[in-house]
């Protein structure tokens, strides 16, 4: 960074969006997507169910009541919740030797090493931010439920990841199309306990903070296609290493059957094709590996518009900002 000022936060120009400079900011990054609301949703399968609906409210409001350097309050995890998380769990253990990528499969190993993963109970937040923080100073904050893209990206920034700690409906284990802590956990955690992953997470993040709302949307098309529904090459095999494959056998089955169609990751071209987000996907990108996707992720990220750089101080847990013209 030879010859590059650091530039104060009055600085930077009106026209960029507010984004966190601190680790402490996040408290204000827990805007919700609502379109998933059990409430709102007539296809979810809580909509009728009173009950359901009650204890998700009762989990989000640890959400909305946390903030920056609390412990993430424990649940109680109910019977039932716990046993939908052991059926997923045991898909999971069956699928995962050989559709999994490696590094999935070694921090999994990990995790049960670490007795955090389990079949029978649920994985307290607070022990997976604490074991996340041990390999790749990942932490983990509590959200209520689907954030904007906006604040859910800002958050990689710091390594922070913001998951959900609700359960999906019982009627529902294989597949649902809103984040829960299933997904988050089985899906995400081990990953991010990948240091060359943990990377790729942070820098999406970091490309995120202050940019257009066009950047954004582009920039959580990428994440989209990678971090929730990648496949990689292993040794000419198909691998799954997209978080919510590894949540939804019902998705990883069909990502790895000859249904959809297939094409090499390109961000500049990835990061344009428009997806939905309530059926299993019809296109998958693959990454010839982490290390390619993060290349590409680079060389694709330096070409955006914004005027500034900014790098994140792990001492100090802030984000430095940097003017790059
Ligand atoms: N479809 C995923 C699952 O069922 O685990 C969740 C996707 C969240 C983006
Ligand atoms: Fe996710």
């Amino acid at each position: 960074f030879a010859g590059v000022n650091l530039m104060s936060e009055n600085n930077i120009s009106s026209k960029t969006p507010w984004f966190p400079c601190h680790a402490s900011d996040l408290d204000n990054c827990n805007h919700l997507m609502t379109k998933y609301e059990p409430e709102l949703d007539m296809n979810h399968p809580g909509f009728a169910d009173k009950e359901y609906r009650e204890r998700r409210k009762q989990i989000a409001e640890i959400a909305f009541a946390y903030k920056y350097g609390d412990p993430i309050p424990s649940i109680s995890y109910t019977e039932s919740e716990n046993a939908t998380w052991q059926r997923v769990f045991n898909t999971v253990l069956d699928l995962m030797p050989k559709h999994a990528c490696k590094e999935y499969k070694v921090a999994f190993g990990k995790l049960q090493a670490a007795d955090i993963f389990v079949p029978h109970r649920i994985p307290q937040l607070e022990d997976v931010s604490s074991f996340l923080r041990k390999h790749t100073g990942f932490t983990l904050r509590p959200a209520a439920g689907l954030l904007t893209a906006r604040d859910f990206l800002a958050s990689l920034a710091f390594r922070v990841f913001q998951s959900t700690q609700y359960v999906r409906h019982a009627n529902s284990p294989f597949h649902t199309p809103e984040p829960d802590c299933i997904h988050e956990l089985l899906g995400h955690i081990p990953l991010l306990a990948d240091p060359s992953f943990a990377q790729f997470s942070q820098e999406i993040g970091l490309a995120s903070l202050g940019a257009s709302d066009s950047e954004i949307e582009k920039l959580s098309t990428v994440y989209w296609f990678t971090v929730e529904f990648g496949l990689c090459k292993e040794n000419q095999q198909l691998k799954a290493y997209g978080a919510a494959l590894l949540s939804s056998i019902g998705e990883l089955l069909h990502a790895l059957s000859d249904k959809p169609e297939l094409r090499p990751f390109e961000p500049a071209s990835t990061s344009v094709q428009p997806y939905q987000d309530q059926e299993y996907q019809p296109i998958y990108y693959v990454a010839e590996s982490f290390e390619d996707a993060k290349e590409k992720f680079r060389r694709w990220v330096s070409t955006m518009s914004r005027p500034f750089e900014v790098r994140f101080n792990p001492h100090t847990e802030r984000v430095e900002v940097l003017d790059s013209v």
